[in-house]
């Protein structure tokens, strides 16, 4: 690093300054846990967090007010947040963007983060916090929350939920190497096999990844109306991409007329979505999100199976041991 470039800020809500004296008192009675970019991480109700994400969480559990029209995207971090925002921006607001060859969508000036904000990581952090009351219908947010920890509103409203999440080995993957990215250099890097065991002991950002997932598995059988699950791989595979967002675009109330269908605006869509258009796109390849992330930092292989590049055979063993454990007799399988 030159002495003329600074180490890059680490994002908004990972930075420990500016956190009040009552998130503080809080924090100090949750238990308390190795962090993967900054020291420590803290458990409360029972996922993983980091220390000012908390004050973004509680801010949103106490502040939002979900309507019945809002559309909620929820994942894991590191399992295509980034990509999903796109596609339900896609699909959602394509009355307004939607041009087979769209000179001035969206996507060209703006990183999907910022078309489709995180609650408690990015909206709820902001001081003051945006009158979010006078965003246009539907409105769309994300959150990485776990089940347990949604605002009550949520679960009260009819407000959809779309959660994506994908195999445990690729987010653990893509995870170890973003914490590397966001790492201050005075902490030099964070071993795969430190990480691993990390991870597997469910210490990692909203962890445990298990425990999150099957939250979401579980309400997406009992009120498949309000929650639609889909898998990041599901996604890639290129036959089946079409049908899925077909079966989106039904749950969330805008299915594809047979003109659009003729347009062939669902292969569009997938296309203007994909990893190869958004990572080349310039905007993403330059520039910062206002938390401080930069853009080219939510594009890396965007593949399915990229653990078998980085994992030995035993580190996959062992998350496929405590998937099968975790996931017994849910009905859900990686
Ligand atoms: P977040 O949860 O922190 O917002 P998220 O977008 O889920 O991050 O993570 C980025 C991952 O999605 C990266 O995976 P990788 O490290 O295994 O490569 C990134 O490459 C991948 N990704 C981003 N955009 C797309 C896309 N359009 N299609 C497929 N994968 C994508």
């Amino acid at each position: 690093m030159s002495l003329t470039q600074p180490p890059p800020a680490l994002p908004q809500y990972l930075q420990e300054n500016e956190i009040s004296q009552e998130t503080r008192d809080m924090i100090s009675t949750l238990p308390r846990d190795q962090g993967w970019v900054v020291s420590h991480l803290y458990q409360y109700q029972g996922f993983w967090h980091s220390t000012r994400q908390i004050e973004g969480v509680l801010a949103c559990q106490e502040n939002f007010r979900a309507q019945d029209s809002d559309i909620l995207l929820v994942t894991t971090p590191k399992s295509g947040t980034t990509w999903l925002k796109a596609i339900l921006f896609s699909l959602v607001k394509r009355g307004e963007y939607y041009h087979p060859d769209p000179k001035d969508h969206p996507f060209l000036t703006k990183n999907p983060h910022v078309l489709v904000p995180f609650l408690e990581l990015g909206l709820y952090l902001q001081k003051p916090v945006p009158d979010l009351a006078s965003y246009a219908p539907p409105r769309l947010f994300s959150t990485h929350l776990p089940l347990v920890s949604l605002p009550e509103s949520v679960k009260d409203s009819a407000c959809k939920v779309v959660y994506l999440c994908r195999n445990p080995k690729d987010t653990f993957v893509s995870l170890w190497h973003f914490a590397n990215r966001l790492r201050p250099e005075s902490r030099g890097s964070i071993s795969l096999e430190e990480a691993l065991e990390l991870f597997c002991r469910g210490v990692s950002l909203y962890g445990p990844f298990w425990d999150h997932v099957l939250g979401y598995w579980n309400e997406s059988l009992k009120r498949p109306q309000s929650v639609f699950f889909i898998k990041y791989e599901e996604m890639k595979e290129e036959e089946e991409a079409g049908s899925h967002l077909r079966k989106l675009a039904e749950f969330l109330g805008c299915p594809f007329s047979p003109e659009e269908e003729a347009q062939g605006v669902v292969g569009n869509i997938l296309k203007h979505c994909s990893f190869e258009t958004l990572s080349n796109l310039d905007v993403n390849k330059r520039g910062k999100l206002s938390s401080g992330e930069e853009h080219s930092a939510f594009f890396r292989r965007g593949e399915a199976g990229d653990w078998r590049n980085q994992l030995t055979a035993e580190m996959a063993e062992q998350i496929d041991r405590i998937t099968e454990e975790k996931l017994q007799g849910s009905g859900l399988k990686f």
